[in-house]
């Protein structure tokens, strides 16, 4: 077991979300970024998440010498509250420019507008203070498998981000899987490909990998073993927990609120490889039921941090040597057992 790890906690602007889903309005009302980053800091979180328009709002409207402008006005009021940025992404999926995509859209200014934008987040993130990009590739897919080559599209996502490691030698770029939703199918569905799409690049040490507990199981993957897959390469960069029920839209429910257990063996994961030791945050990807009360409106964070504490407490009081020699023993009915009844508690 590696050494025991104080945890540190962020999540983003969008977890405080008003409730709106594709079929009916908001059941909030909208709250201001600053009364956010309030709420955080009153609930004890370390950390907030940034997409480049969370940071520098009607991004697209406004110059570079604007967007530094405000970026450092943001710096300023995040070290006055002792509030780390932990990452920028771009937030790709909204523009009218990127209906088909952005690196691998069908049209080359939309493809042009995707890396220019990517190149803005990039320099936000480095007057906020993080090295960190993440890349949730939301467009970069097809409804159909005419529409665009796979082929092609792998090599222009390289290129992309050859341009983005390029534009800044710092900068570490962590890409976000999900295998669908907005698309019918993504070009990078899993770590895998992640890790995989990083050896494409010039310098494949400054790619690498954030997971999100939904978006496996939206692959059909578990979560647990995807976390140690990313770890065994050392590229666990980032990690947004959170929780989904099995092959349905994209839920971002509370940490361990459909699957106790694999919240348990996603913990349990994070701890015995040292997740955390190099300054890596636990991110919580998660919103609020849609009935949810205003008054009731942070308790998805708070509950996620609480459950992830408890289950720590789970991972650092596994019998790991009576597990040792029941594995030893190939007694995987008795190690199953075991570990409901550790979970379940006396
Ligand atoms: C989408 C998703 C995004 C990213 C940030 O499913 O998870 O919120 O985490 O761009
Ligand atoms: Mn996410």
């Amino acid at each position: 077991m590696a050494k025991k790890q104080n945890y540190k906690f962020c999540f983003g602007p969008w977890n405080i979300s008003e409730g709106a889903d594709p079929y009916g309005p908001t059941t909030r009302p909208a709250q201001t970024f600053d009364w956010k980053l309030a709420q955080l800091k009153k609930l004890g979180f370390d950390a907030m998440m940034f997409h480049d328009d969370d940071a520098v709002p009607d991004i697209d409207a406004k110059s570079e010498a604007q967007i530094r402008k405000e970026a450092k006005e943001l710096r300023k009021r995040l070290d006055g509250e002792g509030i780390a940025a932990e990452m920028v992404a771009p937030r790709l999926w909204f523009s009218p420019m990127t209906i088909d995509g952005g690196y691998t859209s069908n049209d080359p200014k939309a493809r042009r507008y995707a890396i220019d934008r990517s190149l803005r987040c990039i320099d936000i993130a480095k007057i906020l203070g993080t090295d960190l990009i993440v890349l949730w590739l939301a467009r970069e897919g097809t409804y159909l498998r005419e529409a665009k080559s796979g082929k092609r599209s792998v090599e222009l996502l390289a290129q992309a981000l050859d341009k983005m490691l390029a534009h800044d030698k710092r900068i570490r770029i962590a890409i976000e899987p999900k295998p669908n939703e907005p698309m019918d199918h993504a070009y990078i569905p899993t770590i895998g490909h992640a890790l995989a799409l990083a050896q494409l690049v010039r310098d494949p040490k400054r790619v690498g990998a954030l997971i999100e507990t939904a978006h496996c199981i939206l692959a059909g993957l578990d979560p647990a073993d995807e976390i140690e897959f990313a770890m065994a390469f050392g590229k666990l960069w980032s990690l947004h927990l959170n929780d989904q029920n099995g092959l349905k839209f994209d839920q971002d429910k509370p940490f361990g609120s459909t699957n106790l257990r694999s919240a348990f063996n996603q913990v349990r994961a994070l701890e015995r490889n040292g997740y955390g030791s190099r300054g890596e945050y636990i991110c919580f990807d998660v919103h609020p039921f849609r009935s949810t009360k205003v008054e009731h409106w942070m308790d998805h964070l708070t509950n996620s941090r609480r459950t992830f504490l408890r289950l720590l407490e789970k991972a650092r009081t596994f019998d790991e040597a009576a597990a040792g020699k029941l594995i030893a023993d190939r007694d995987y009915q008795a190690l199953d057992q075991m570990s409901i009844e550790h979970l379940l508690g006396k």
